[in-house]
């Protein structure tokens, strides 16, 4: 079910069309893209060192802002992912998305706000201005990682746009680049990708955009050059390579929900008494070890982002 008329920024060039594909040509190229797996080099060890090939950022971790877990690796933060853009393995991203050109971006900003533009990333988010934040994520399928992020508070990023008192929820877009994302070319799920918070959940001091990773900036397959990290939420709210936050006052429906109402909500709070309809929330296998372990209410934040929820039937709003 493709939307028609649905506006899709290639994040380079927000107003042009020219980049724009209709839809019968991405089915043309789907054909071709089941062979594009075999084609693409395989990388056959990766390595920690491989993080010296990114550009270095400058960030002061917030440990008031931090949990107190040790992070995993570079390697398996980078090669252990979901971003269906590039494929459905865990592995496909890493291998897949090396012709993704990150820069130059730009993200427009607007909906219901007094300011809205179109900023360069470099403007939006200064380099002078990061903090790293050590959080867990945890995703919907069950296990979880630890990641030192680089970024900045979204709510400093919003509150530039002026939101109106009538905006009452934010949506955010991937970007719609099948040239370069060849999963994109075959109809796995609805491009682009589209997630969407309540502005309440948008403005919480814990909700962050990343641009780096380990010291790092973002490599492709994390979903450079700059995603949401909402670490109370399942991964899959986390949306990758944002061109597009808009101010509303209607919920959206993410690309998940769309896919599978029943399967995921709007809402994607950790939460382990409520289960997946096809497997269960309690437990969660952290990358890189041999036990599973309980998973925490809110991933562990429910002193911080309780009360957001006080009024909400959590079994209804999942
Ligand atoms: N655009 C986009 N964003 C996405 C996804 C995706 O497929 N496309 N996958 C989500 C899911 S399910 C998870 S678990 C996290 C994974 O983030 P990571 O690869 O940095 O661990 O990204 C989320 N953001
Ligand atoms: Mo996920």
């Amino acid at each position: 079910m493709l939307i028609k008329n649905k506006e899709r920024y290639t994040g380079r060039e927000i107003t042009s069309e020219k980049d724009y594909m209709r839809r019968r040509d991405f089915l043309k190229l789907s054909a071709w893209t089941l062979t594009a797996p075999a084609l693409a080099p395989v990388r056959l060890f990766a390595s920690d060192e491989d993080k010296n090939k990114y550009t270095a950022l400058n960030a002061v971790r917030n440990k008031a802002m931090s949990i107190g877990e040790k992070p995993n690796s570079w390697t398996e933060i980078t090669t252990y992912n979901n971003f269906y853009e590039f494929g459905t393995d865990k592995s496909a991203p890493s291998r897949n998305s090396r012709a993704f050109k990150p820069r130059p971006w730009s993200v427009a900003i607007d909906g219901l706000c007094d300011k809205p533009g179109h900023y360069q990333l470099e403007d939006l988010i200064p380099a002078k201005k990061l903090e790293e934040r050590v959080y867990s994520l945890r995703c919907v399928e069950a296990w979880s990682m630890v990641i030192p992020w680089i970024g900045v508070p979204l709510k400093n990023i919003l509150l530039k746009a002026q939101p109106r008192s009538t905006a009452r929820f934010v949506e955010f877009t991937s970007v719609y680049r099948p040239s370069e994302m060849p999963g994109q070319r075959a109809h796995i799920l609805d491009w682009p990708y589209m997630e969407g918070l309540r502005l309440d959940e948008a403005l919480h001091p814990l909700t962050f955009l990343a641009v780096g990773v380990y010291g790092r900036v973002l490599p492709n397959q994390n979903g450079a050059p700059l995603r949401l990290v909402v670490p109370w939420k399942y991964g899959f709210k986390s949306i990758k390579s944002i061109v597009r936050i808009r101010f509303t006052d209607t919920m959206p429906v993410s690309t998940w929900q769309r896919l599978a109402p029943g399967e995921y909500g709007f809402y994607a709070n950790v939460n382990p008494e409520v289960d997946h309809p096809r497997w269960s929330q309690r437990r969660e296998r952290r990358i890189g070890t041999f036990f599973k372990r309980e998973t925490q209410l809110f991933n562990g934040y429910a002193d911080e982002v309780g009360a957001l929820y006080k009024n909400l039937d959590l079994e209804k709003w999942y």
